[in-house]
């Protein structure tokens, strides 16, 4: 019965492909691709893939993001002598680095961080018309923007790394190198030189908002797991047929810890989770550098990190030695 389908008894049903609705900007035509269906995608959720809608934004971004990735990927390959043999062994380890810190905030020649920074531009003009991108279609299908304004915090972040804090330092050489080891010895190294990142509260806080993020994710996921038998997963259900799923998923929750959210509030706390990652995550690279150099001896100063100029102890946990 394809009414009883859970996550574990999916039944694909299959028929003419769905364009979706019409609208009156009538944008039916801007839908391309053939509609196909595929068993392995309706394993994970819907079998249809396609049409999908363009655009102009779609375009610009599709198109600016193949330029950087090629950019960024040819860079790679004349690294290792244009051999594709070494560019897969040592993909991992490959690069493409920011400008030298000489440059300052000047155009650097193209072999030492030239083609770093035009591959920058065109990685945020895509991703800055992504971002049109879920704005615009939100507005297509009247909805509300909480989509967009969620990408926006992240893309805060991305524009903090790479454009804001180099600004504020005076120096492109301070942008994250593309690669996979790279960008994570980038991190590291970042940490090292401010004194370790832990000591930066807003570091911690984005750890705390990312954690609960997972924690709400998992609840709220294993919660309507939990009611799918009742038809939790069909919320449309709930408004006329009440009693049975929602009720049994907010009275176990407080029944477990004496406080429930809403059917619409739990959705309100993982994306205020979601979105304060990267929010408060921002504010702390921003800081890092420019307004605090060493988050360790800032710990001190601030009495939570311990002082190591006295005999280790008590007093210098509390905060009164130093
Ligand atoms: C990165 C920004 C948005 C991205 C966008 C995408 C493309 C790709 C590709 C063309 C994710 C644009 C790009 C589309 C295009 C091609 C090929 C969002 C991003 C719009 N940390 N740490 C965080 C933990 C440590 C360090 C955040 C944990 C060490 C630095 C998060 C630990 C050191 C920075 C977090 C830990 C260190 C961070 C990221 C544990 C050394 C940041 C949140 C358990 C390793 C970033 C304030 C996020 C930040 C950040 C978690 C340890 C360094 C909460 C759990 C001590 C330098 N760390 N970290 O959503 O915001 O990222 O810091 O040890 O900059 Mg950390």
């Amino acid at each position: 019965m394809a009414e009883y389908q859970n996550i574990f008894t999916q039944v694909q049903v299959r028929g003419p492909g769905d364009w979706g609705m019409d609208n009156e900007n009538n944008l039916m035509e801007e839908r391309v691709g053939g509609i196909g269906s595929f068993s392995i995608l309706g394993w994970l959720g819907n079998a249809q893939l396609g049409p999908i809608y363009l655009g102009y934004s779609g375009v610009a971004s599709l198109f600016a993001g193949a330029v950087a990735f090629f950019i960024i990927g040819l860079n790679m390959l004349a690294q290792v002598d244009w051999s594709i043999v070494q560019f897969l062994r040592q993909g991992f380890w490959l690069a493409l680095e920011p400008p030298s810190p000489e440059y300052g905030l000047q155009f650097p020649p193209l072999h030492d961080g030239g083609w770093y920074m035009i591959a920058s531009f065109f990685l945020l003009f895509s991703v800055l018309a992504m971002w049109v991108r879920t704005y615009r279609l939100a507005a297509e299908h009247k909805m509300g923007k909480h989509i967009a304004w969620a990408f926006a915090a992240a893309i805060w972040l991305f524009l903090v790394l790479g454009l804001f804090r180099p600004i504020l330092m005076g120096s492109w050489s301070e942008m994250v190198p593309y690669g996979i080891f790279p960008h994570l010895d980038w991190t590291t190294a970042f940490s090292i030189r401010y004194g370790n990142l832990y000591y930066n509260p807003f570091h911690a806080l984005s750890i705390a908002f990312l954690y609960g993020s997972a924690l709400l994710f998992a609840m709220h996921g294993g919660t309507i797991l939990a009611v799918t038998r009742f038809g939790g997963d069909r919320e449309l259900e709930q408004i006329y047929d009440r009693g049975t799923a929602a009720e049994r998923g907010a009275l176990f929750w407080r029944w477990t810890m004496g406080f429930n959210a809403t059917f619409e509030g739990i959705h309100r706390w993982a994306w205020w989770f979601a979105v304060l990652t990267p929010i408060t995550g921002g504010i702390g690279i921003l800081l890092t550098g420019t307004v605090v150099d060493n988050w360790f001896i800032w710990a001190q100063e601030h009495h939570f990190a311990p002082s190591y100029d006295q005999p280790y102890g008590f007093e210098a946990y509390m905060g009164q030695g130093g």
